[in-house]
């Protein structure tokens, strides 16, 4: 990719979309086309079509999706399928339409069988049945891994994917109902101490093991792999570390210094009990994650530690 090529960063406004922005900037690079999902529905075909059309980007990153955490997905099933079915489709579809050099494809980690085995290796894909609270999202995204093979392998496409874990940093979802555990946890302990309550709660069982990875690392390896890589399949993307959630809940405390209790809402799910990235072949490629959860963590911390989100 040289520093003038015209890029096209879809979701540029969302978590995963600002950080690959802003790394790309910090590389030198400054040929962006961007459009809003206001100004550009990426649902529609004929407005994906026509902007394609008309800005010809030479390089793609998809980072746009309708994402969230566990309940939100479980709430909101025929949303995550169709958005995300729909966002790539036309994306990808255009892409090949109007002779796009590279694109790269971004999914998760909830593509694999509930119970593969741990790490999670890249062979994993389609060997189980999914985790049934994010069984459409994942579903989506399986189905963009297979689409950017399919135009690799019949038109010759360098379309690319690859798998982050969960992920967490600037920019994220603060909303309790539709966020991801680690910007949930981070709000409720930050109101908890400001009004000083007793306690905060945690959802399920407080057992699930998650790995987590700052978005900035996460923006650094997708910069990595689109320079490195140009193959059918996916790469995993993480940091081939996990944590219990009780454990991220107790890290989360004390870097808030919160000093009441921790209770349980068993009537959540859990979720899927294990969700470790295997990141031998990224390892192997030369990528190393920066962050440590306790830096990420202190991080977020810093930037949102004054928010308040009840006048959001
Ligand atoms: O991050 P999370 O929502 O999604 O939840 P998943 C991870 C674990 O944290 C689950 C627990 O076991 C939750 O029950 N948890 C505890 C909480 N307290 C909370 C809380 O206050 N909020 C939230 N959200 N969780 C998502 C998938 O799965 O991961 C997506 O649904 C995607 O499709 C994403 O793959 C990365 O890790 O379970």
């Amino acid at each position: 990719m040289r520093t003038d090529a015209k890029i096209y960063i879809a979701g540029h406004r969302g978590m995963v979309g600002s950080a690959i922005h802003r790394k790309l900037q910090q590389e030198g690079f400054t040929n962006f086309v961007l459009r809003t999902s206001q100004a550009l529905d990426l649902r529609n075909q004929a407005a994906v079509h026509d902007f394609f059309a008309q800005e010809k980007p030479t390089h793609v990153f998809l980072a746009a999706a309708k994402v969230g955490g566990i309940l939100a997905n479980n709430t909101y099933r025929a949303d995550f399928i169709y958005d995300n079915i729909m966002i790539q489709s036309n994306v990808l579809h255009a892409a090949w339409e109007h002779k796009v050099e590279k694109l790269m494809f971004l999914g998760s980690s909830c593509i694999y069988p509930k119970l593969a085995p741990q790490p999670l290796q890249e062979e994993a894909l389609l060997t189980g049945t999914l985790e049934p609270t994010n069984e459409p999202y994942a579903i989506a995204k399986i189905a963009g891994i297979k689409m950017c093979d399919a135009f690799r392998a019949q038109y010759g496409c360098n379309f690319i994917s690859v798998m982050p874990t969960n992920l967490y940093g600037p920019n994220d979802n603060y909303d309790l109902q539709k966020s991801h555990v680690l910007p949930a946890l981070m709000r409720k302990f930050i109101e908890a101490k400001r009004q000083q309550l007793p306690s905060v709660t945690l959802w399920g069982t407080g057992t699930p093991l998650r790995e987590f990875l700052h978005v900035d690392d996460l923006a650094d390896a997708c910069y990595f792999v689109m320079k490195h890589f140009n193959e059918a399949g996916f790469l995993n993307i993480g940091t081939g570390k996990d944590i219990s959630i009780h454990e991220l809940a107790k890290l989360i405390q004390k870097t808030v210094g919160y000093e009441g209790t921790i209770v349980l809402d068993k009537t959540k799910p859990d979720g899927t009990p294990r969700k470790l990235m295997d990141v031998s072949k990224l390892s192997a490629l030369g990528w190393q994650p920066k962050y440590t959860l306790e830096a990420g963590i202190q991080n977020v911390y810093e930037i949102i530690k004054d928010t308040n989100w009840e006048t959001k």
